[in-house]
């Protein structure tokens, strides 16, 4: 990543100094990076007597519990449960944090009342094509391996921690490497020279990793694996020009008693087979199915869902939607019209 910008960070610190109430934004169906990045904050915030809260679009997978729990609890909002008083406190900040996504489009329902308040507004980001008109100060960086990388950096230019991650608050520490771990699908992806030394500083500083594996890693709920094996087993296609795609429709959902978070990652495991370049999981949810999409070097998803998915996001890993009938005309349309259009994409 490029070295961060000495007057962006001066007037990040004195942005926090001045301001007395501050509210960390994350993305819809908020991730591992989204909620470490969240909490990594508001320790950091918190540790420095500040009035802050956390506001999360949507409820968070029961696997990033260990993070929000306890007195952090008290501070984070999901708008999803209690619109009225997250709208409330965007009103009452003085200063927004948007952090792991580059436009208030992928904040739902939260985006109207973000674009009209006028405190000021600080984007941290990884994603490509922020919004840069939004926000009154960005930092935004592509070549990092996760919105909770980019923050550690910023965080380790601040005065009171002068480079020593032994002075960030624990819990900071702790959420800043839970968000790089999850985006990095643990090391395997998106990984740079500054994603090993922020890893290395941290474990000096006593992250306990153990702790934050066992908790991101070994702790789904049975009814995950038993869906990874039937989507694999019954629902896995893979297309001559090397593009696996898996459906998961409403009835298998409530089969398998499947919760938001549960299918985290299954996107990911067709890319293990040698002859796929391109994953693409879809997921039904109302009117819509919320799409995943993964490729190897060499291919883009983020052309791919920003094409035919009414999405984007990174090179490598992007998201979407596919809105019915708007796009397919029911469920049962979706198989032939990934089939369709990726074939248009692999070939002209
Ligand atoms: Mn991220």
């Amino acid at each position: 990543m490029e070295a961060l910008n000495r007057s962006d960070i001066e007037s990040f610190d004195r942005n926090m100094a001045e301001a007395r109430c501050i509210t960390a934004v994350v993305h819809t169906h908020p991730d591992g990076d989204a909620i470490g990045s969240g909490t990594a904050l508001l320790g950091y915030l918190s540790a420095h007597g500040k009035d802050a809260v956390l506001i999360l679009p949507d409820r968070y997978p029961a696997a990033l519990e260990f993070l929000i729990g306890g007195e952090m609890e008290k501070r984070v909002i999901v708008a999803e449960d209690s619109m009225a008083e997250a709208e409330r406190r965007l009103r009452s900040s003085d200063l927004i944090i948007c952090l792991d996504f580059n436009s208030f489009s992928r904040a739902g329902d939260l985006e109207e009342c973000l674009s009209s308040v006028q405190s000021g507004k600080i984007l941290i980001d990884h994603h490509l094509n922020p919004d840069r008109k939004c926000f009154s100060l960005c930092f935004t960086e592509t070549e990092t391996s996760s919105t909770a990388e980019l923050l550690y950096h910023i965080l380790m230019e601040m005065p009171d921690i002068r480079h020593d991650a032994g002075r960030l608050p624990a819990i900071t520490a702790t959420a800043l490497m839970t968000g790089m771990t999850t985006d990095t699908n643990n090391f395997a992806n998106s990984v740079f020279p500054t994603t090993l030394a922020m890893a290395s500083s941290l474990l000096g500083a006593g992250v306990d990793r153990d702790f934050i594996l066992d908790n991101i890693f070994n702790s789904y709920k049975e009814s995950r694996i038993r869906l990874m094996g039937y989507l694999l087993d019954r629902c896995l296609h893979i297309t001559d020009d090397g593009v696996a795609y898996m459906i998961l429709e409403k009835n298998a959902i409530s089969k398998f008693g499947i919760q938001d978070g549960d299918t985290e990652g299954f996107v990911n495991i067709p890319l293990a087979i040698g002859r796929v370049r391109m994953s693409i999981f879809l997921k039904q949810d109302k009117d819509r199915f919320r799409v995943s999409v993964r490729s190897k070097k060499g291919t883009s998803a983020n052309l791919c869902a920003a094409e035919f998915f009414n999405g984007g996001g990174h090179e490598l890993a992007s998201g979407g939607k596919l809105m019915i009938p708007d796009d397919v005309a029911d469920a049962a349309e979706a198989a032939a019209y990934i089939e369709r259009v990726t074939r248009i994409f692999f070939n002209r």
